[in-house]
């Protein structure tokens, strides 16, 4: 599989990808950035949302992909269908918050995006494909990113 310069990927930081993709926001307000986050990971750092909400980055559209579980180790239940994510979202001032459960759903929401922050709760099934690689490159995922983002 091949990894591409303009994704980072964040295996062993479990939690942070939101506050990663806040920061490249504030960085460059030209660019959109799109933060893919599980439902747990969001969980672990909670705090996150109330900090975009009072940043407000207009460029940053946060994707939860809510199991409900630890669906990649243990699959034990995440409780985030009782945090109601979406709720949250609209609470810390999200500007944007949709909740879809199916891929055309999600694409729509994503077409519809405008002015951030937004957030797009996916409600999906446990389950699934297991055999996804993780890049274990990570320095250089790093390295190949931040020269994009630079060049762009
Ligand atoms: C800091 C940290 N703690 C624990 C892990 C181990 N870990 C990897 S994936 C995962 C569960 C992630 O659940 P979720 O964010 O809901 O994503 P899903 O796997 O369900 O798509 C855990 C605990 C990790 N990668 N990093
Ligand atoms: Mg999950």
């Amino acid at each position: 599989m091949s990894w591409t310069n303009t994704n980072v990927y964040v295996p062993g930081s479990m939690g942070l990808t939101s506050s990663i993709g806040l920061g490249l926001a504030i960085l460059s307000p030209g660019k959109i950035v799109v933060v893919v986050d599980g439902d747990a990971s969001l969980l672990m750092n909670l705090g996150t949302i109330v900090t975009i909400g009072n940043k407000q980055p207009a460029n940053l559209l946060h994707i939860v992909i809510d199991n409900n579980a630890y669906g990649s180790c243990s699959e034990e239940k995440s409780m985030s269908y009782s945090a109601h994510l979406d709720k949250l979202a609209q609470n810390v001032d999200y500007q944007y918050v949709q909740t879809v459960s199916s891929q055309d759903e999600l694409k729509h929401a994503i077409l519809m995006f405008r002015r951030g922050p937004g957030f797009i709760l996916t409600k999906i099934e446990l389950g699934g494909r297991c055999d996804f690689c993780r890049p274990l490159n990570l320095a250089e995922v790093k390295d190949r990113f931040m020269w994009f983002f630079r060049q762009s």
